[in-house]
């Protein structure tokens, strides 16, 4: 499609956008004043124009998937963070822990196409350091060729502690124990203001930017979220981007961002709405428009909802995440998004996106496109 900068420039003042259509075309970076104006603005579906351009530009129709699974191997955890509705203390109703057996029981049972197990789970400091290790191993017994994305920073944080040893140290026997990369959870958002009020038990955002320079510099490559729609504001927002962007510049260890809305339903701030579907492409949107230093921006579809995710491929999101399953965080606070998709659904809703479905490894290398989906 043909954009003219002219009547982009135009829409682009009344929407209190000035300047903005030019930087992006001509691929300038945006600065933190013009992303504020990005989430002001009452023009959301010109932000999707300049996004799927610049999604366009870096991918074509090109759109990301993987066939993935969901290990939350506990819930149990001593954060209290008031946003989550996973979190349980052991004896609680539906408190789990699981054992290294049982993780390898459940990549036993996984998907036999599943390329990538996503491990996540609460803080729960009583396990002790070789747990970590033989969950990774027991996942690889498993599952010997599945990649092991697992362990947020707040994760990563615990396991050092506990291992007692340099971070450079643990790192490599986590390697050595299976694991290949890690997602991109834990961060919530950067303000210390927010934290104090919602989660003062978790790490500071100076140990989440701190220990994600450490395990880029160690070769793990990482993915990056914001969790929004809480009571941060929209200069906050701002602010967590810009520190987001000024990481990727030093180390660029990240593969995607991942804007996630919060999901309210069984939380302590069950009174907050969940996003718009215009804010939820907002994000998705301002995501691709402001991380310039990032290859991939990724439309959750357990979180947008599947109508959401689809859009988001036409508002800047190039990657769809996997096919998902037995994902237990957004579940357990209210998403209403089935517990898995087939390969087949995913080639689906992409392609009524007008886009090319395209399966990845979690390092984004592209696979060979599966038979059963050739003649579609
Ligand atoms: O860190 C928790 C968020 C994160 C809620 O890297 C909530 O590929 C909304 O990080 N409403 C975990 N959000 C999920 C995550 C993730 C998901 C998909 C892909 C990847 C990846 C990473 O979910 C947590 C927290 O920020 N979260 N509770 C809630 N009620």
């Amino acid at each position: 499609m043909h954009l003219s900068l002219n009547a982009l420039e135009n829409r682009a003042i009344a929407a209190g956008l000035a300047g903005i259509p030019s930087h992006v075309l001509a691929g300038d970076r945006l600065s933190t004043e013009q992303c504020l104006a990005m989430y002001q603005t009452d023009d959301v579906p010109l932000l999707g124009v300049l996004a799927n351009e610049m999604r366009n530009r870096r991918h074509g129709d090109t759109t990301f998937y993987n066939v993935n699974t969901h290990v939350n191997y506990t819930n149990w955890c001593n954060q209290f963070c008031d946003f989550c509705a996973f979190q349980r203390r052991p004896g609680d109703d539906g408190a789990y822990c699981m054992s290294p057996e049982q993780v390898e029981q459940e990549l036993r049972n996984a998907n036999p196409e599943a390329t990538e197990v996503h491990m996540v789970a609460g803080v729960w400091p009583a396990l002790g350091y070789e747990y970590f290790l033989d969950i990774l191993r027991a996942a690889k017994r498993g599952r010997p060729n599945i990649h092991i994305k697992a362990f947020t920073m707040v994760e990563i944080d615990l396991i050092v502690k506990l291992a007692k040893k340099p971070l450079p140290d643990v790192m490599a026997e986590l390697r050595e124990a299976g694991l290949d990369s890690m997602p991109g959870g834990g961060a919530e958002v950067f303000s210390e203001r927010v934290r104090a009020e919602l989660y003062p038990k978790k790490m500071s955002s100076k140990r989440w930017i701190e220990l994600a320079h450490q395990v880029h510099g160690e070769g793990f490559r990482t993915n990056a979220t914001m969790l929004y729609g809480m009571i941060e504001t929209l200069e906050e927002r701002v602010d967590h981007l810009n520190k987001l962007r000024e990481i990727q510049d030093v180390t660029a260890g990240f593969q995607t961002y991942i804007p996630l809305a919060f999901h309210p339903k069984n939380t302590k701030l069950e009174h907050l709405p969940f996003a718009s579907p215009m804010e939820r492409l907002r994000a998705i949107a301002i995501g691709r428009l402001f991380l310039d230093n990032f290859a991939h921006i990724k439309a959750y579809w357990v979180m947008l909802g599947l109508p959401v995710a689809q859009m988001a491929l036409n508002f800047g999101a190039n990657d769809i995440d996997g096919t998902v399953s037995q994902e237990k965080v957004y579940h357990d606070a209210g998403a209403a998004t089935p517990q898995a998709l087939s390969r087949a659904g995913l080639h689906q809703l992409i392609r009524e996106a007008g886009r090319d479905p395209v399966e990845r490894n979690t390092l984004y290398q592209a696979l060979p496109t599966p038979e059963s989906e050739l003649a579609v």
